[in-house]
C-alpha cells in the first residue's frame, strides 16, 4: 500500500496508507491475454449444457489428445483420461461430483493434470475444448478452475463467481422452482430468497454469516487454492505454510462465526464429539440441479458407521493425534520423530488433521478432518439404502450452511489449541517493539445493516439455443457495514517499519460477564494486519476498511466481466490484469461481526511489531499480493509475507500480567447494528 506522508496539524506526519489499493503487478492486459480471457470464459458459459460456442465444440470434438502426446509435460494423465473416455469409466455428465468421493476425485486429478501438464497455451486451451463436453461438468467446472489459478500461462485471468457458474449450491430451492417458472413464462423476476430454518430455531439467527454466499464462495476458492490433494514436489508450485492455514484460517471462519453468535444472543459453538449427539439437526432446503434435495438431518442423529469409515477410527485417531500433541512429536510414516515443539509444529499438525498430501502418516493419523466432512454428509443414508446424494458437508461451496460444519470445525481446532497451549507464552523480546508507543487509536462509528443483493440464475436453469435469456435474478439479504478507517497515532525513536495487526474481540460473554484476555484471545478476529513506515516523533497511520489485507471486495459479475473483455478487444476500453489476482478472501462487507441496535462493546487490539525482523523476502514493504494474505496466503510462488505464526500473538496462551505493553494498544468500541442503511 502506498505510504504518502503528510505533514498535519501540529507537525505530526500523517500516513495515509493508499487512497486505493495499490495493485503492483497491474498492468494493460494485451490483445493475446484478453482473448485467452474471454475463452476461458466461453468455457465456463452454461457448463450443463453442451458448448454452446461452436468454434470451442467443434475444437474440442475434433482434437485428439493422443495424437500430441509429446506437448505434455508429462503424457501419462491425458492417455489415463483419454483411455478411461473410450472406456465410458467416467463419471457422467449430469451427475453429482463430490470432491470426498475418492474414485470421482481421482478422475478430477486425472482431468486437472491433463490440462496442467499441456505446455502451451494451445494445448491448454484445446484440451479444456476437449473435456468440456466430455466429463462431468463438476469435475470439469473444478479440474479447470485450479488449472487456470495454477497455470504459468493463465496467471491473472479471473474466473466467474462460483455462485454463477454453479448457482444451485448457493440459493434454496424455492428459488430455482419460482426461477423455472418465471423462465417457462420467458419473464425476468427476481426471487426474494430467505435463509433456511423458522424463528423456533435458534440456529437460524445466524444462518446469515453460514448460507452468506460470500464467505461460501471465499471457502471454495481457499480449498482450490489449497486442495488436499496438491502434490507440491510433482507439480512444482510449494504451498507456503499449507498446514498453517488450514488452522488459521478455519479457526477465525468459527470466531467469527462465534461473535455473530454473541451479537444475536447465542452461546459459543460447542464442538461436537463423534460418541455424542449432534443436538441441532439441519435442513439445508437446497436442491441439486439433477439428483435431487441435499439430504437432511433431524435434530439429534448420531454418527454412523460408513462402509469405509468407522466411528470408532475416529475415536482413535483423534487419541493418537492428542498422543502425538501431549509428546510434541508426530510418528512419520517410516518411523521417526518429527517435533511439534516450534512454530512449525502448527504446519505439520495442520497437514496431518486436514490431512493434505503433506501428511507425515496418513496411515496412522488417519484423515480425521475429511472424514469428519464424510461422516456428515452421509449420516442419513450411511449405508447408501436410499441411494441419497451428498450432503452439503460434501462440498466447499455448501459446507458452512451447516452448522455441523462449525461445530466439526471447533472440535478440530480445539486439537490445535491443544497443540498451542503446549507452547510457553511469548517472551517480552517477542512481543515489544522497543521505542515505539502507540499513544492513542480512533476509529468511526462502527455501523453494520442488511441489504439486497442479486445473484445471476441464468446459468441454472435449463435452456435451449432458441430461447432467449431474461433477467432472472434471487435476491438474498447479507450484512454489510458502513465504511470505516482507522487512526493510529504512534511515537518511535527512529524511522523505522511496522508490522501493523488489529484484531476485534469480545468484550462479554454469553452471561454478560467480562472475558479475561486469556480466553478472549480465543475468539478475537483480524481485522486487518499491514505494513506502515513510521517516522522519528509522532505518526499517525490511517487505514481504512476497504484496504484490509483479511478481506476482498464483492466480486465483479460475469456479465460485467465479459463486456469488460469484450470491450477492451474491441479496443474501446483498457483491461488491466493484476498477474497476482485471487479469488479467495473474506468477504470485505463481513469484516465486523452484526453487532447490536443499542450497540455491543467489543474489545479492539491494535499490535505493532518490528517488520525487519519478520519479513521472509525483499519484496517492497507495500508489494500487493493480490488478495486475502491472512486468511488466504499467497500464490504464485511468493512466501507467506511475515514470519510470525498466524494469529500472533493470541495465538498462544497470554499472562496478562506482561502482555500489554507500549506497542499492544487495547480500546473499547462498540457495533451499532441498524436494520437498513
Ligand atoms: Cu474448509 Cu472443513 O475444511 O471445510
Amino acid at each position: 500500500m502506498k505510504c504518502i506522508l503528510t505533514v498535519a496539524l501540529l507537525g505530526v506526519a500523517v500516513c495515509h496508507l493508499a487512497q486505493a489499493k495499490v495493485m503492483r503487478g497491474e498492468a494493460p492486459a494485451d490483445k493475446i491475454f484478453l482473448s485467452k480471457q474471454r475463452e476461458v470464459l466461453k468455457l465456463l458459459n452454461k457448463v450443463h449444457e453442451p458448448n454452446r460456442f461452436k468454434d470451442q465444440a467443434d475444437l474440442g470434438r475434433s482434437y485428439d489428445p493422443t495424437q500430441h502426446l509429446s506437448k505434455y509435460k508429462n503424457a501419462l494423465p491425458v492417455k489415463t483420461l483419454v483411455k478411461q473416455y473410450t472406456s465410458g469409466r467416467l463419471l457422467p455428465r449430469g451427475r453429482i461430483f463430490t470432491l470426498f468421493n475418492d474414485r470421482q476425485r481421482e478422475q478430477m486429478i486425472t482431468i486437472f493434470e491433463s490440462l496442467f501438464y499441456a505446455e502451451d497455451w494451445d494445448t491448454f486451451y484445446r484440451t479444456a475444448c476437449y473435456v468440456r463436453d466430455r466429463v462431468n461438468e463438476g469435475q470439469f467446472v473444478y479440474a479447470l478452475s485450479v488449472a487456470v489459478l495454477h497455470r504459468e500461462d493463465t496467471r491473472g485471468m479471473v474466473l466467474p463467481p462460483a455462485y454463477e457458474v454453479y448457482p444451485h449450491l448457493f440459493v434454496n430451492s424455492d428459488v430455482i422452482h419460482a426461477a423455472y417458472r418465471a423462465k417457462m413464462r420467458q419473464e425476468p423476476a427476481v426471487v426474494r430468497m430467505n435463509f433456511t430454518g423458522t424463528v423456533r430455531n435458534p440456529e437460524q439467527r445466524v444462518a446469515y454469516l453460514g448460507e452468506d454466499v460470500g464467505i461460501n464462495s471465499h471457502h471454495s476458492h481457499w480449498h482450490m487454492d489449497f486442495p488436499f490433494w496438491w502434490k507440491q514436489d510433482e507439480y512444482g508450485v510449494k504451498k507456503d505454510r499449507q498446514g498453517e492455514l488450514f488452522y488459521y484460517m478455519h479457526h477465525q471462519l468459527i470466531a467469527r462465526l462465534d461473535l455473530e453468535r454473541l451479537s444475536n444472543d447465542l452461546p459459543f459453538v460447542k464442538p461436537l464429539y463423534w460418541e455424542d449427539k449432534i443436538e441441532d439437526g439441519f435442513y439445508p432446503q437446497t436442491t441439486y440441479r439433477v439428483g435431487g434435495e441435499f439430504p437432511a438431518r433431524p435434530d439429534n442423529f448420531e454418527f454412523q458407521d460408513l462402509q469405509d469409515i468407522k466411528v470408532k477410527d475416529m475415536v482413535d485417531y483423534t487419541r493418537r493425534i492428542r498422543e502425538a500433541i501431549s509428546q510434541q512429536s508426530v510418528i512419520t510414516r517410516w518411523g521417526q520423530n518429527l517435533p511439534l515443539n516450534d512454530t512449525m509444529g502448527i504446519n505439520i499438525l495442520g497437514s496431518l488433521v486436514e490431512p493434505s498430501q503433506e501428511s507425515p502418516n496418513p496411515q496412522y493419523y488417519g484423515a480425521l478432518h475429511n472424514y469428519g466432512h464424510i461422516l456428515l454428509g452421509q449420516i442419513t443414508d450411511p449405508k447408501g439404502k436410499f441411494d441419497m446424494p451428498p450432503g452439503v458437508m460434501e462440498h466447499f461451496e455448501t459446507a458452512t450452511r451447516d452448522p455441523a460444519f462449525f461445530r466439526l470445525h471447533k472440535y478440530i481446532d480445539n486439537l490445535f489449541k491443544l497443540h498451542k497451549d503446549m507452547l510457553p507464552p511469548y517472551a517480552r523480546e517477542e512481543l515489544e517493539f522497543p521505542g515505539v508507543a502507540i499513544q492513542d487509536v480512533t476509529v468511526d462509528d462502527l455501523v453494520t445493516y442488511f441489504e439486497d443483493f442479486d445473484i445471476d440464475l441464468l446459468n441454472a436453469l435449463d435452456d435451449t439455443l432458441e430461447l432467449k435469456d431474461v433477467e432472472i435474478k434471487a435476491r438474498v439479504r447479507r450484512l454489510n457495514h458502513r465504511p470505516f478507517t482507522f487512526s493510529i497515532t504512534v511515537n518511535s525513536n527512529q524511522e523505522q517499519m511496522a508490522a501493523v495487526r488489529i484484531f476485534l474481540g469480545p468484550k462479554f460473554d454469553w452471561f454478560g460477564q467480562e472475558i479475561p484476555i486469556n480466553e478472549k484471545r480465543l475468539y478475537v478476529i483480524e481485522l486487518d494486519k499491514f505494513v506502515a513506515k513510521v517516522n522519528k516523533g509522532a505518526t499517525v497511520i490511517q487505514r481504512k476498511s476497504s484496504e484490509s489485507s483479511v478481506a476482498i471486495p464483492d466480486r465483479e459479475t460475469t456479465k460485467i466481466l465479459v463486456r469488460r473483455v469484450d470491450d477492451a478487444l474491441q479496443g474501446k476500453a483498457t483491461y488491466t490484469v493484476n498477474k497476482d489476482v485471487r479469488h479467495c478472501g473474506y468477504p470485505e462487507r463481513l469484516l465486523l461481526p452484526k453487532g447490536k441496535r443499542d450497540g455491543m462493546p467489543f474489545s479492539l487490539f491494535v499490535i505493532l511489531t518490528d517488520f525487519d525482523k519478520e519479513k521472509v523476502n525483499d519484496l517492497p514493504w507495500d508489494y500487493d499480493y493480490g488478495g486475502s494474505i491472512s486468511y488466504c496466503g499467497t500464490v504464485s510462488g511468493h512466501k507467506y509475507p511475515d514470519s510470525k505464526p498466524m494469529g500472533f500473538p493470541f495465538d498462544r496462551q497470554i499472562n496478562s500480567d506482561n502482555f500489554f505493553r507500549s506497542n499492544i494498544y487495547q480500546k473499547d468500541v462498540v457495533i451499532t447494528f441498524k436494520d437498513s442503511e
